[in-house]
């Protein structure tokens, strides 16, 4: 297939550009064609019904609640997100990084009623991953509003030094194991705080670095889902940086820590794509190494019995 992300329907602002740097986060909208948001809506209900090993740990099905991750390798339509959609080109242009890099992709769904929060939290926690470039290209598929679970930001606090423990909507004790400080409870001094956050449109999407504390509520509405696609870039300085405890990568990767990410599991997307780091998946879904899942349950094994 021709491996050329699409044009973003239009550029970023200057003033777009100055306001991540400042805030940590922006709304943008009218970046995308609706053929990609009509194609990531119905790629997130199919996945959602066909969740990979890791979105079942992630989500709490009892209450609605569905997340999951690194589905680019198994579900086309998420695939060609990350080589064709506008997605690449919004984060050179933003990051202003000669060469881009797909880092994951990850859905979060919360169905009308689906009372479970996001509590305020940093990505890069998460992540075995450093760099002073990364950042989240948020996708809604649906209106947002506070109410429905739109996502909110304290302005600023990607320039903040401190780091706060990984917690999930799930409240995941491996990752809650770091030895980190509690984040902030913002929600219950939001005075305190300087938060950002905005009504969005189908389409519309929020772009975040990745230490900006940011968090969202239920979706309190009766009659409407709120369904998100998150797909997370970095420019050249990105290195394997595994934290203990991080995200677990259930593919090969080869990498050692302070390595710049590469490979397969982190292909180049710009200037251009490296065949050799797409052959594989151009053969087809690329379901997960069954070897790197047992280490990956075994490190959090033994790291549950040890703390
Ligand atoms: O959509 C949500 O509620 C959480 C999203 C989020 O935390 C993220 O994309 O980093």
């Amino acid at each position: 297939m021709p491996r050329s992300p699409d044009l973003p329907l239009r550029s970023l602002e200057p003033e777009e550009i100055e306001a991540y740097q400042l805030d940590g986060a922006i709304c943008a909208r009218s970046l995308f064609p609706d053929e990609w948001v009509e194609r990531m809506a119905a790629a997130v209900d199919h996945a959602i019904e066909h969740p990979t090993p890791l979105g079942d740990q992630v989500s709490l099905p009892e209450v609605g609640f569905r997340n999951d991750l690194f589905v680019w390798k198994t579900e086309d339509a998420f695939r060609d997100f990350v080589y064709l959609s506008p997605a690449a080109r919004i984060a050179q242009q933003l990051l202003d990084a000669p060469e881009i890099r797909f880092f994951y992709d990850q859905l979060f769904v919360k169905p009308a009623g689906c009372h479970v929060p996001t509590p305020w939290h940093q990505d890069v926690t998460f992540w075995p991953v450093e760099g002073t470039k990364i950042c989240s290209i948020w996708m809604t598929l649906d209106p947002v509003t506070r109410d429905s679970s739109g996502l909110e930001f304290v302005r600023g606090s990607h320039r903040w030094e401190e780091r706060f423990k990984p917690v999930d909507p799930t409240y995941n004790p491996y990752l809650l194991s770091a030895e980190l400080p509690e984040p902030p409870d913002v929600e219950a001094e939001r005075e305190r705080y300087e938060l950002l956050g905005w009504d969005m449109e189908p389409g519309d999407v929020l772009i975040f670095d990745s230490i900006v504390l940011h968090g969202s509520a239920g979706n309190y509405t009766t009659d409407r889902p709120r369904r998100a696609f998150a797909s997370r870039w970095c420019g050249e300085d990105a290195r394997f940086f595994p934290r203990q405890p991080s995200m677990p990568l259930m593919w090969e990767h080869g990498l050692a820590p302070g390595d710049p990410l590469s490979g397969p599991l982190f292909p180049r997307i710009l200037p251009s794509p490296i065949p050799s780091e797409g052959a594989r998946r151009d053969e087809g879904p690329e379901p997960p190494d069954p070897a790197c899942v047992e280490r990956a349950m075994k490190a959090i094994t033994e790291r549950m019995a040890g703390v």
